[in-house]
Order: structure tokens, then sequence, then C-alpha cells
């Protein structure tokens, strides 16, 4: 499947705003069906840090195709730093969202690096993709990856009642600090748009951003990358998947366990999961 050609004006914008959006990376809409069908099991798990979550690729066939045939990690890398010859990029982690029908509210704002992670040198970036539409389902803070550190000291609030320390972001203060960050970042610029199935935004690991609920379902997935030195590089890990230098067989060195199916039965086994990952390359040529 090809992936669409970002060339200077879009890294420029990305470094800039530390939000790219890329309209029609999966133009397929057949694809983006079945992409849904099978992850709508996920979308049903509670979101918690277990792996059964944030790295579907272990269980998922239809993730696993995405991301290992798809055009998710060649885009991120056209807009990354490219990677030195000692150096490698790692899918680590892959959240399904999926919300609705029901209220209409915004989660928390939130950066996905954790603070001081993502540097220039090391970059982690995010995909979210939406895989059913998703009209104005998350929210970006244009330029807020370059001010994350004022926004940690001027607005995390350590929240009551969870782990030591754990804090949230408080929202009344991040507009009230847009407003006052607004020369030179012009932190006050947003971006929530009308995204359709098949549309992507990619981001920067300190931009913040939050999802939105609204009235109507929608699922979307979020893969996210990170440049790392290469040594030490373990020839497979389960937990994070090779994507530069890419090889299809080292993306395979994970087994295929188990995943979601498309009839009522939550799960099959692996030899499903393979023939589905081969249809998604048949689709491609
Ligand atoms: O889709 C959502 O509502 C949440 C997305 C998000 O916050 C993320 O990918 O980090």
């Amino acid at each position: 499947m090809p992936h669409p050609i970002l060339d200077e004006t879009h890294k420029r914008t990305f470094e800039n705003d530390g939000v790219l959006l890329v309209h029609n990376l999966i133009p397929d809409q057949v694809l983006m069906k079945d992409l849904e069908y099978l992850l709508r099991e996920h979308g049903r798990m509670p979101f918690e840090d277990a792996e059964t979550n944030q790295k579907p690729w272990l269980y998922n066939g239809g993730v696993r195709a995405l991301c290992r045939d798809g055009p998710v990690a060649k885009t991120v890398l056209s807009v990354m730093r490219s990677p030195l010859d000692d150096e490698v990029v790692m899918m680590e982690e892959a959240p399904i969202w999926e919300f609705g029908p029901g209220p209409h509210f915004a989660h928390s704002w939130h950066a996905d690096s954790r603070q001081g992670h993502s540097t220039a040198e090391f970059p982690l970036v995010s995909l979210w993709l939406a895989v059913t539409d998703a009209p104005y389902a998350i929210e970006f803070i244009l330029g807020s990856h370059k001010v994350r550190e004022e926004v940690e000291t001027f607005c995390a609030r350590v929240v009551p009642g969870e782990k030591k320390n754990f804090t949230e972001l408080d929202a009344n203060c991040i507009d009230r600090l847009g407003g006052r960050l607004s020369q030179p970042m012009n932190m006050s610029r947003r971006l929530r748009a009308n995204l359709k199935a098949g549309d992507a935004v990619i981001f920067h690991g300190e931009t913040l951003h939050r999802g939105w609920r609204s009235r109507n379902r929608r699922v979307a997935i979020s893969p996210r990358f990170q440049l790392h030195h290469r040594s030490p590089m373990p020839a497979c890990t389960w937990k994070a998947v090779l994507v530069h230098p890419f090889s299809a067989e080292t993306f395979d060195c994970i087994p295929w366990q188990v995943f979601a199916a498309r009839d009522n039965s939550p799960w099959l086994p692996v030899s499903v999961g393979r023939l589905l990952g081969k249809m998604w390359s048949l689709a491609k040529v």
C-alpha cells in the first residue's frame, strides 16, 4: 500500500506545531471496515497498564497487518529525524481507543511521553488513526511541545487518591497559560478536526492533546514510535517492535497468539491471523 509523500513543508509544520494532519492515510474504506471489526473486541477492554491493552500486535492480526504492511510506520518515519546508522526506531505501544455513544465531554490534557523522555535527539512520535469517522474527537494545542516544562510547572496538580505523585493537568490553568504564552508560541492555537475513517494525525510525544467523547461511537488506534541508540538492541522483543531498519521477518519474530474474531466467538487461533495478514498484504498490490 503506498504511503503519502510528506515533503519539507509537512516536516516544518510538524516541527513548528508538533502536529501534522494527514488526510486519507488509508483511502481504502473496505480495509478500514475490516480493521474496525478486528479491533472491536479490544475496544471493550478497560484501559489498563497491561500488555493485552498496549501491545495489541501480540494478539490482534488486524493491528499486526496494519503496522507491518500498512503505511503507518513509513509515514511517521518520514517526519521523524532520520535515524543514523547506529540508531533504530521501535513501535512501543498502540492503544486502541473506542468510545461512545455517550455524553459529550473532553478527557484530560496530556502528552504521550513522560516529561524529558522525548527529545530532539531521541524523539517519540505518535500517530492517531481514525478507524471510523471521528468528528472532532481529538484536540491539540499547537506548539505546546516546545513549552512542556512550563506547562508541567504551572498546571500539573496532584490527583488525590491516585498513586503517589500522580499528577493531572488542570484545564483552566492551560487555558490561562495559553493566553500568556501566546507570544511568541501562540499556544492558544488549537486543532480539532473533523476526521473521516482513514485520516490520521501525527504528533510529537510532548504535544498536549485530549480526546473527546461524543454522541457517536468512534474507534481509533494510536501506535507510538521512539528513536533509540542501537546498542544494546535485542534481536527480538515482544514488547517493542523494530520498524527501522525494517524487515517483515524481524517483525514476525514474535509469534502470533490470539486475536479478536469477526463473529461472536471472541478469539481465534494463530493460523487465521496469518490468513488475515496475507489478505492485507494482497490488498496493497
Ligand atoms: O482517542 C482518545 O480519546 C485518546 C487519544 C489519546 O489521548 C492518545 O492517543 O494519547
